[in-house]
């Protein structure tokens, strides 16, 4: 195994130059845990901690390793080590943890995992099924830099999943979409063309949506552990707990990560010009400049909605995310 396999890039190899000469290791972040982080190096797999000065020298939480960092380890005895910095990320993606800390309303970054190249929103066709969380996750993605490819899994549960997946693909802009059915690993195969030596693919999506059957059908083995969704409301019961990187002999590495249970933005209002393309170059033609598409006349996105050339719970959808990312931006 080399580096490279692993996502080094000569990008790293430039933020690495300061600690050339110190006799430190690069390592990548392939677990979290509360107190320690598992990272993989040329030394193998060692467990390690963050120095205090690591943790002072941070300006918040977002400067801290999370998994897929790349870090500069101090190598100890029965393969443990010391972080003593985090390299700058290529990529990361955020989402907000609002909260009151003294009885005020609060915002906070929190960075979900670092150096992802692409991402596999992964979506069930069972009662998962909601068009307007994969636009969500959309946004989400699109905030982070990284590329998209959504996953409609579960084909079997579904009646007509040909009409799912044309859903989606009117609200998936350029992402590619495909149906698959992990639980037999049937039509995964397409999916080992996302993968390439050294790039890293997040699999995202809700609790029970089978993202940890996706890898396992991928690996061809029982890596991760897998859980039944709940029968009364079909929902996932949080059976991975942790973000992890998993190298691929054949080649790319897949993070398995928790499903999610409130996904809120971190982003731009700017954000949703990929998101929803649509919207957006229909608003070119509204009558004024700083149209909010409500009820200005002249509207052009209205007129598409009575048209029916567009969704009005796609404009509702879009109206509500761009809410959120504007009350974000004011907070920041
Ligand atoms: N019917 C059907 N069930 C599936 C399919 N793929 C996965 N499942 C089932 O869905 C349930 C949840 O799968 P997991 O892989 O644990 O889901 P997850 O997304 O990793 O869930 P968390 O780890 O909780 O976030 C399990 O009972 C799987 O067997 C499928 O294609 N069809
Ligand atoms: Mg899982
Ligand atoms: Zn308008």
């Amino acid at each position: 195994m080399t580096l490279e396999d692993w996502g080094w890039s000569p990008f790293f190899t430039e933020k690495f130059t300061p600690w050339e000469q110190s006799g430190y290791l690069p390592a990548r972040v392939i677990r979290g845990e509360k107190n320690y982080f598992k990272v993989w190096s040329l030394q193998g797999e060692l467990t390690v901690r963050f120095t205090g000065k690591v943790r002072h020298q941070a300006g918040g939480r977002a400067d801290l390793p999370v998994v897929g960092d790349w870090v500069v380890i101090e190598l100890q005895p029965n393969q443990r080590g010391i972080i003593h910095a985090l390299l700058e990320r290529k990529s990361s993606f955020s989402r907000n943890l609002p909260g009151t800390r003294k009885g005020k309303e609060r915002i906070e970054q929190q960075v979900i995992a670092a150096n992802v190249d692409l991402v596999f929103i992964v979506s069930g066709l069972d009662r998962d099924f909601n068009l307007r969380r994969i636009e969500r996750y959309l946004t989400l993605v699109s905030s982070s830099g990284a590329n998209a490819v959504i996953l409609l899994n579960k084909t079997d549960l579904c009646e007509r999943p040909a009409e799912c997946k044309a859903q989606v693909e009117a609200i998936a802009g350029n992402s590619p979409v495909h149906l698959c059915m992990a639980r037999s690993a049937d039509q995964l195969d397409i999916l080992f063309s996302y993968m390439q030596p050294g790039e890293t693919i997040a699999l995202l999506g809700s609790s029970g949506v089978g993202k940890s059957t996706i890898l396992n059908g991928l690996l061809g083995e029982e890596r991760q552990k897998i859980g039944a969704v709940s029968l009364s409301d079909g929902k996932g019961r949080h059976t991975t707990t942790h973000r992890e990187l998993v190298l691929f002999p054949s080649g790319g590495i897949l993070m398995d990560n928790p499903g999610m249970r409130e996904l809120h933005l971190w982003g731009e209002a700017e954000d949703l010009a990929e998101s929803f393309s649509d919207i957006e170059s229909l608003a070119a033609n509204c009558k004024f400049r700083n149209c909010r598409h409500k009820t200005e006349p002249g509207c052009a996105v209205i007129k598409a909605i009575e048209a029916g050339d567009l969704n009005s719970e796609r404009l509702d959808s879009y109206h509500k995310l761009k809410d959120e990312l504007s009350n974000l931006q004011q907070r920041r």
